[in-house]
């Protein structure tokens, strides 16, 4: 790559916030621009969450705001810049034109999406364009890859997370000790599935009022966007480099020590518990996934949080996000069309409402609504769990969650949402289902307590759904499912199930589906 004097526009997308990324790397003050844009493509290619919106262009501007503090020229193209032209591919065209640019250098976008568009700028554009690795990531797609291939070459039909993880954990050093993972054990999972006792009291977060760049883009949201999904206000997201390392130092601190014990715990009016809440500031590069390890760590060496939490945290980073992406990567294009168990129902409109009779998705969805986020298990056992058992069309649930939190891109709401939650890719990502009945969300939480439906009731108007749904999904499924050896011993107990007890699940299960918490999504009536 030659620069010399060139001058070189170096274009930063919305999720590349990151003062190290490669894109970045030999810039030089006096001789390059940077670029940045704001564009209602982006904002509108699904409709993404306000609160979504308004994080992302409020960071993107803060961090142009760094940048030209260490005297960078920073060419910043607003949404509601007269000649945006509203898109990434016009908006660069623009921008080469306006500085007489050389050459044009960015770091891989991390969607399919956009990486296709970036390689017809390369054609469209009069002068060169460099697309650099990303190196935020800990693997690169070739080490992927190569620990995705057989010796003989082939894919093979599973991966596991688990063998990916041990190899990072090898890779990285992070919790080695002499070649050997710290304290004995790789992973400390089970562990870190207990219930929350009412004695716990949850850390109260920091809040990051708005200030007036916040303000403004939420000024513009509101205007723009206000038909999107999602509560604006209150906002108190962190939107700089500085007050995103404050608030990773706030959980390790605060939060990091509870998060093993109570990770797949869930809470009424609760939404954080012990989590993170860190996904949002990663994936735009805010901060350094490295980093969220390094500071994790150092808290275990430290002493002040234990393995089973800090083991846990670090896995999630350096394994499943690591391993979520290399599965995007391998299995675009085709992955986004997957529906190995051929469900067909539509989403439910009360997943734009919350408005349902069952009430752990009531309060999954309503603090979605509200915060434009849900923890691992609420995705999972939730919100997941009812679209596997009720059979929901995998691309209207990929779809939802693209456009419902503020840590979605398709690199890493699509396997999850497709190979984890959905099974929708016959078993590539989860070893089984991750289907469950009542039991399991009424031990993980205290949502049943205060449903109109009873978790203990099996049948009838008043069992809970998750109940019959749950044996209605193995029904509707056995065929598939009994060749997984894992799922073995519960379609074993499918095939002793007396026939009227067959009838009643497919009968309550028939009634379920053609309810009114089953109906589509209808525009309110005008006036
Ligand atoms: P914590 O529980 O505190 O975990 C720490 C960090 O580990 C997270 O910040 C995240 O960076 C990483 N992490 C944990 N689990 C995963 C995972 N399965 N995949 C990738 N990274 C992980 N995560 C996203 O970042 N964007 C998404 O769009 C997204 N969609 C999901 C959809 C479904 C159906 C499911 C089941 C999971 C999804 N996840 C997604 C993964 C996970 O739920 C979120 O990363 C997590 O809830 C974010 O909250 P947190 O930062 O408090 O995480
Ligand atoms: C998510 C998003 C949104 C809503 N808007 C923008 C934008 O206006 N400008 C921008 O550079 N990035 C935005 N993003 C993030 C991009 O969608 C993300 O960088 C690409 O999808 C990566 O492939
Ligand atoms: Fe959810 Fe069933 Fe519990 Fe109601 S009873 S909260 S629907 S699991």
């Amino acid at each position: 790559m030659l620069m010399g004097k060139q001058k070189v526009l170096r274009f930063v997308l919305g999720d590349q916030l990151s003062r190290g990324i490669s894109s970045l790397d030999g810039a030089e003050p006096g001789r390059d621009v940077i670029f940045m844009a704001e564009v209602n493509a982006e904002a509108t290619s699904v409709k993404h969450h306000k609160k979504k919106i308004a994080f992302l262009f409020s960071a993107m501007r803060h961090f142009a705001d760094e940048l030209r503090g260490e005297g960078f020229t920073v060419d910043y193209m607003r949404l509601d810049d007269e000649d945006n032209p509203g898109d990434f591919g016009g908006a660069l065209a623009q921008a080469v034109d306006r500085h007489q640019a050389d050459r044009v250098v960015m770091t891989e976008p991390s969607e399919v999406r956009v990486l296709e568009a970036a390689e017809s700028w390369r054609e469209e554009l009069a002068v060169e364009l460099d697309i650099l690795t990303d190196q935020r990531f800990l693997a690169s797609h070739e080490e992927f890859v190569s620990w995705a291939t057989t010796d003989s070459g082939e894919q093979p039909k599973t991966l596991r997370m688990e063998y990916f993880y041990r190899e990072m954990r090898r890779r990285t050093g992070f919790l080695m000790s002499d070649g050997e993972p710290e304290g004995g054990q790789w992973n400390y999972d089970a562990d870190n599935r207990k219930s929350l006792p009412d004695s716990v009291t949850v850390p109260a977060r920091p809040v990051f009022k708005p200030d007036e760049i916040t303000r403004e883009v939420m000024d513009l949201v509101a205007d723009r966007f206000n038909t999107h999904f999602g509560d604006l206000e209150p906002f108190d997201y962190p939107v700089t480099r500085k007050d995103a390392k404050a608030y990773l130092g706030w959980f390790v601190d605060e939060a990091l020590a509870g998060f093993g014990d109570w990770q797949d715990a869930m809470k009424q009016g609760e939404p954080l518990l012990f989590h993170s809440h860190l996904s949002t500031l990663i994936n735009c590069g805010l901060l350094d996934p490295r980093e969220c390890c390094e500071r994790a760590e150092k808290a275990y060496r430290d002493g002040a949080a234990p393995l089973n939490a800090v083991e846990g945290f670090i896995r999630q980073i350096i394994g499943w996000r690591e391993f979520i992406r290399g599965v995007y990567w391998l299995k675009m294009p085709d992955y986004a069309a997957v529906n190995a168990l051929d469900a067909r129902r539509p989403l439910p409109g009360f997943f734009w409402t919350g408005e349902t009779e069952m009430n752990c998705l009531g309060q999954a969805i309503s603090e979605t609504t509200a915060n434009a986020y849900a923890h691992h298990i609420q995705r999972l056992m939730v919100i997941g769990n009812f679209c596997l058992l009720a059979g929901i069309d995998p691309q209207q649930v990929q779809e939802w969650f693209l456009i419902v939190y503020s840590d979605a891109y398709e690199w890493v709401e699509m396997p999850n949402v497709v190979g984890m939650a959905l099974f929708a890719d016959g078993g590539f990502v989860a070893s089984k289902p991750y289907a469950a009945s009542g039991s399991y969300i009424n031990k993980m939480s205290d949502y049943c307590g205060s449903c109109r439906f009873d978790v203990k009731q099996k049948a009838g108007e008043k069992a809970c759904p998750f109940n019959y749904l749950y044996w209605n999904f193995l029904f509707e499924n056995e065929e598939i499912l009994r060749k997984n050896h894992r799922m073995g011993l519960i379609i074993g107990s499918l095939g002793k199930m007396k026939s009227d007890r067959l009838d009643e699940v497919r009968r309550d299960s028939e009634r379920f589906f053609e309810s009114a918490e089953m109906r589509g999504w209808q525009e309110p009536a005008a006036g």
